[in-house]
């Protein structure tokens, strides 16, 4: 059989770390990216050059992530399958009290980045009928207090992977939006700006999501048959519900 190759954003954490480990033990070359490149070099310590390629850059940095398309090793040069998993909160205030930086650092990340990776790699992708697997999340559906631009960012990624599908239709390319609830990573600890605390505290007795669960999805629809495609896929832990709306009165 032909050995495959993913590239995944964000493999240096969470979602991304595990789902490196779930392909690499499924067969898959894995193109990991991030940028802390030495948590990369762990990873290619661990399986491999042949196994792993560690593609160490910022992904707001278009000109480095063309450089890394462009000096992939021969034999990660084809690509199946792209996992866009980079992405953050960060903060938790109201809008009226939020930081612009932030925001756009966010639209930078999860948007702008997601979309330029995507651009780039279509061509081979469709030559290859490939599939596309974007990490949305709840918050692009669910509004709450606080949500604000990262809750406006996937639910950008989650109709630009529907309509991505339309544009490809008849290509084979398959096209998932994955929207994941509560789960427990790296995650709460970036938004908070480094609140351990308030990280432990968030995930205590709920019984998130974990990373692995997610990988474990992500294989999951990476190896359907060819004919069947994930259009959108919501995952909550048993723990978590939607909750009403509110109202202000006089
Ligand atoms: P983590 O913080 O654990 O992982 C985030 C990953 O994104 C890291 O590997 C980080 O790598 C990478 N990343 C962030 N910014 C950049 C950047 N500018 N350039 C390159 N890589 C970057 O969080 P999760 O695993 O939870 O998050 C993964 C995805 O899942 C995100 O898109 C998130 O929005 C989404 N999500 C998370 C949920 C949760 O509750 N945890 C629920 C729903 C969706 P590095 O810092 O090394 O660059
Ligand atoms: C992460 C899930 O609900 O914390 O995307 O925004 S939530």
């Amino acid at each position: 059989m032909t050995t495959k190759t993913v590239w995944i954003t964000g493999a240096t954490s969470g979602f991304g770390a595990a789902t490196v480990e779930r392909f690499v033990a499924g067969g898959w070359r894995v193109i990991a990216n991030g940028r802390r490149a030495d948590r990369l070099q762990q990873l290619v310590e661990r399986h491999g050059a042949e196994r792993v390629h560690a593609a160490a850059f910022d992904v707001r940095d278009e000109a480095a992530m063309r450089a890394a398309h462009a000096n992939l090793p021969p034999a990660f040069a084809g690509i199946d399958l792209l996992i866009n998993n980079a992405g953050l909160a960060l903060g938790t205030a109201p809008a009226q009290q939020s930081d612009l930086a932030q925001w756009k650092q966010m639209i930078d990340t999860n948007v702008t980045a997601l979309v330029t990776l995507t651009h780039l790699l279509l061509p081979q992708l469709i030559e290859r009928r490939g599939a596309i697997v974007n990490i949305s999340s709840i918050a692009g559906s669910y509004a709450y207090r606080g949500g604000n631009v990262y809750g406006g960012t996937k639910a950008f990624v989650t109709q630009f992977s529907q309509n991505l599908r339309s544009d490809l239709h008849g290509t084979g390319v398959r096209v998932t939006s994955v929207e994941p609830g509560m789960a427990e990573t790296e995650f709460t600890l970036v938004r908070t700006g480094g609140d351990q605390a308030a990280s432990e505290k968030l995930y205590a007795g709920a019984q998130p999501i974990t990373a692995g669960d997610i990988a474990d999805t992500i294989w999951w629809i990476a190896n359907l048959p060819p004919h069947l495609n994930i259009n959108r896929l919501e995952v909550m832990p048993v723990s978590q519900s939607a909750a009403g709306l509110q109202v202000a009165r006089d």
